[in-house]
């Protein structure tokens, strides 16, 4: 009903525009020019716009460099980070530099040869030097940045297997990670999301022995200077995993397992006592302190002070809780990761102490299951329902 009256009012306010145009032409001095040809005085007026546009465009650009050049991320975390931002900022640098000289040509000859009644146009049919200059300068040069970026892709893309990489699985799922390490044979037993009931959320197949040390965590721990193999698997809907500092970004998709690799270089320690991320952390905290004086006048929980950590995002709009769908990553030396990993329970222990319960109900009810998972309070609505029941499905299954 809304949608209809807000027709209503546009056609008619559309109809009182197109009278009021019939009365200023009808209220027109009758020896004014009339005629629908431009004259002079347009020409010379669409001539200074063109070069206005320009400029304005100019001017616009340099700001938003200056005001929004802060939002740009720190110095890579990875060691492929660094080829990755080499291979952006070579492209921007290029275009920007052919885009300014050309769109600046376009305006200003708009401007210098706009029309005039006392000048006639050139008629110039074409010209071959001409045209094969222009055509093999971007050639030469698209053909030199596709082949350098097609060198970076499969530099990045490709994981050296002889550097033996240490596998991990990020698991995603409405609206979670989780993370399986391998365990000392670095292979990741198989898993199939029909396996997933009570503890076993990620669907771990119990019958292979690969699995039996795997560990499942909700927090990436990664030593420093070891390269890691990543791979993806999705229990619901199409997710993507987004690691901004480590310059890495895969699709995660259901039914299929997708991979990356990389290996961290900077420790979160390090990056958080950065330049960057001291100045970054310090006007956050600014921030927020104004923030909490409106809050503590308002009688309202104030926001805790800001540190910085590496996360992991999703990158694929999979839901209503999609903004809230992140892990901590810590980047860490590596006698603190293994130190970390060692507190860790295995797969099979953490099965094996189910079962052990398995005659206290209570204690398992509705362990596990997705929504009761920490970290995921925002999962509410039917997003959940979804899940649970798709979780019904997985079990109905195995059964
Ligand atoms: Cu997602």
């Amino acid at each position: 009903m809304t949608v209809f009256l807000v027709i209503i009012v546009l056609a008619l306010l559309a109809v009182t525009g197109w009278q009021i145009s019939k009365i200023f032409q009808l209220s027109k001095r009758p020896d004014a020019d009339t005629s629908q040809v431009a004259n002079d005085k347009d020409n010379h007026l669409h001539g200074i716009l063109m070069l206005a546009f320009v400029i304005f465009l100019y001017v616009i650009t340099v700001y938003c460099f200056w005001e929004y050049g802060r939002f740009y991320l720190p110095e890579a975390a990875s060691e492929h980070g660094g080829e990755y931002d080499t291979l952006m900022f070579i492209s921007i640098g290029l275009i920007m530099f052919v885009q300014i000289i050309t769109q600046g040509l376009l305006h200003y000859f708009a401007y210098k040869y706009k029309g005039k009644k006392t000048q006639k146009a050139l008629f110039y049919a074409d010209n071959d030097k001409l045209e094969f200059i222009w055509t093999i300068i971007p050639v030469i040069t698209l053909a030199g940045l596709i082949i350098y970026g097609l060198f970076t892709w499969s530099d990045i893309m490709n994981v050296n297997e002889d550097e033996d990489p240490m596998v991990i699985e990020l698991y995603a799922y409405q609206f979670d990670w989780r993370a399986r390490y391998s365990g000392e044979d670095n292979t990741l037993g198989k898993a199939n999301v029909r396996f997933i009931e009570g503890v076993n959320q990620l669907g771990v197949d119990e019958s292979d022995s690969y699995g039996k040390d795997d560990k499942i965590v909700t927090e990436l721990h990664l030593p420093v200077g070891q390269p890691v193999l990543f791979k993806f698997r999705s229990q619901d809907v199409l997710h993507s995993a987004y690691f901004p500092f480590f310059r890495a970004q895969m699709n995660v998709v259901p039914g299929m397992i997708t991979q990356f690799g990389f290996t961290p270089t900077i420790t979160t320690e390090e990056m958080r006592e950065s330049e960057y991320m001291v100045d970054k952390v310090k006007s956050v905290n600014e921030e927020r302190n104004e923030k909490n004086e409106e809050l503590r006048a308002q009688g309202e929980p104030t926001l805790d002070s800001y540190e910085f950590d590496y996360f992991l995002l999703c990158n694929k709009i999979c839901g209503q809780a999609h903004y809230n769908m992140q892990m901590k990553i810590i980047v860490e030396s590596e006698e603190d990761f293994n130190a970390w990993l060692e507190e860790q329970p295995t797969f099979g222990s953490t099965m094996e102490e189910s079962s052990e319960n398995v005659d206290r109900p209570e204690d398992t009810a509705g362990v596990g299951t997705p929504e009761n998972m920490e970290g995921n309070d925002d999962a509410e609505g039917e997003n959940d329902t979804e899940n649970s029941s798709q979780e019904v499905d997985a079990v109905a299954v195995v059964e």
